[in-house]
């Protein structure tokens, strides 16, 4: 039986049990939650992560507010994938050279991870992305990694640096540096030993290269096999390198891949890549929503969570009539940012304004975006009814309670209020309201 698709299939089959059953009621959600927690388990997902998600599905279950249209039963599938995928860490992995040239990878690992195969398939990947790319092996303990790596890149272009009869690492490692450097390459990745007569002088060894080369990544290889273990692994690394990486590999043949990947990410560490297959092509970026997506069951999942996002949009409308109509808050002008950072169709409503850049909100943007509504939320929650609802109150000595309150900076408090003002001349503003009404809002 094959691994994640193994956790894959008995997910799939309690999920869409749960979709077809008469109704959505407490029983029906106490199987599904049943079902997940079996499949869990039976991946090697630690015992605390299953239950603490069990009782996050239980509790959200009845108390969510239904957006109009959409039915419990949908509501609940839609806390379910998000529930999972925030096992996993909500963000998706990105690589980038940050403009280095050229960017050097290490991948460490114990032996027999799969680091020469993962070498391999990163070089691949990051060719078809546009990368110029080239690999080091730096592995003098096993002759074939050589032979290994020549075979698998040589027919797809991608030059591999080796001196088969030189023993020593940190000197391959450094003349394969500068070898690629001389042509230009974009990535260079360097393969390393795994095996070695001792723990200690391939540790010993790892330390000289990485003070030789100082890469500008170092990528932990951990085999999806051996399940929750790989966490201690990955706490490990992430405490040495807090900047390096991670890739599991074997994640087809693992009935354990669940646990693996959980415990990785509980640590903190990024999972950059996972390997699902012994060729070239097995390899994937690391995205936590799209993989729930994918053992949950496609298209099913995806077209439910958009239409409840659709929804949740409709009543977005709503709230924006109101505010058009002139009942503009405090609260409205803080759900409204905050909804500029929900991904999906949420933007697309938010695009219909003519405010500049929503459209295009980079990543670090959103972000920025992020941090200031955690603190405007803050901010709110340390008024007063009152001045909430007539934020023209707010003197001096108000701003330096409310700031104290919510543990932010004075200014952070003026910054809103000023942030308010605006919003609320511009949204009397006759030719904005023009502009909305023929977008389709009013
Ligand atoms: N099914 C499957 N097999 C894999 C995957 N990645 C690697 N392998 C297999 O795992 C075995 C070991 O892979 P290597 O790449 O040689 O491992 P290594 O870490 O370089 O090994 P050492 O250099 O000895 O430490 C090989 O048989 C690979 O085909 C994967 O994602 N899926
Ligand atoms: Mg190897």
């Amino acid at each position: 039986m094959s691994g994640v698709s193994s956790l894959g299939r008995t997910l799939k089959d309690v999920f869409s049990r749960f979709l077809s059953a008469p109704s959505a009621d407490k029983a029906a959600v106490e199987e599904l939650v049943r079902g997940i927690q079996r499949s869990l388990l039976m991946a090697d997902v630690k015992v605390e992560l299953v239950q603490k998600l069990s009782e996050r599905i239980r509790q959200r279950a009845f108390s969510e507010k239904l957006p109009p249209g959409v039915s419990r039963k949908d509501n609940i599938a839609k806390i379910v994938y998000e529930e999972l995928t925030a096992l996993l860490g909500e963000k998706p992995a990105k690589f980038s050279t940050a403009g280095k040239k050229p960017y050097v990878i290490m991948l460490l690992g114990i032996q027999g991870t799969g680091k020469t195969t993962t070498a391999a398939k990163l070089a691949n990947y990051l060719k078809v992305e546009g990368y110029k790319v080239g690999v080091v092996c730096a592995d003098t303990y096993r002759p074939a990694a050589f032979q290994q790596l020549k075979q698998l890149l040589e027919p797809r272009q991608i030059p591999v640096y080796g001196e088969p009869s030189n023993n020593d690492p940190v000197k391959i490692a450094a003349n394969g540096l500068q070898f690629f450097k001389q042509q230009n390459t974009e990535v260079v990745i360097i393969d390393t030993a795994g095996r070695h007569r001792q723990q200690e002088s391939l540790m010993e060894e790892m330390k000289s290269l990485e003070k030789t080369l100082k890469p500008d990544e170092n990528i932990l290889v951990i085999d999806g096999t051996i399940g929750q273990q790989a966490g201690i692994h990955a706490a490990a690394f992430h405490k040495a390198t807090p900047v390096g990486s991670i890739i599991i590999t074997k994640l087809d043949t693992s009935a354990k891949g669940g646990g693996a990947l959980t415990a990785v990410a509980e640590t903190g560490a990024a999972i950059k890549f996972i390997g699902v297959g012994e060729a070239v092509e097995d390899f994937q970026p690391f995205n936590p929503a799209a993989y729930i997506a994918s053992l949950l069951g496609m298209p099913d999942i995806e077209s439910i969570v958009e239409k409840v996002k659709l929804a949740e949009m409709a009543t977005d409308e709503e709230r924006m009539k109101a505010m058009l109509s002139g009942k503009f808050t405090l609260e409205d002008m803080v759900n409204q940012v905050s909804s500029l950072t929900k991904l999906g169709p949420l933007r697309k409503i938010l695009s219909k304004l003519p405010l500049p850049g929503v459209d295009g909100l980079s990543d670090e943007q959103l972000e920025e975006a992020e941090k200031r509504i955690k603190k405007w939320t803050a901010i709110i929650k340390s008024m007063t009814p009152e001045e909430r609802a007539e934020p023209g109150i707010i003197d001096g000595s108000r701003i330096r309670r409310i700031s104290r309150g919510a543990g932010v900076l004075e200014r952070d408090v003026k910054e809103l209020l000023k942030s308010y003002q605006t919003s609320r001349k511009m949204l009397k503003d006759r030719k904005l309201r023009h502009l909305l009404k023929t977008r389709g809002f009013e």
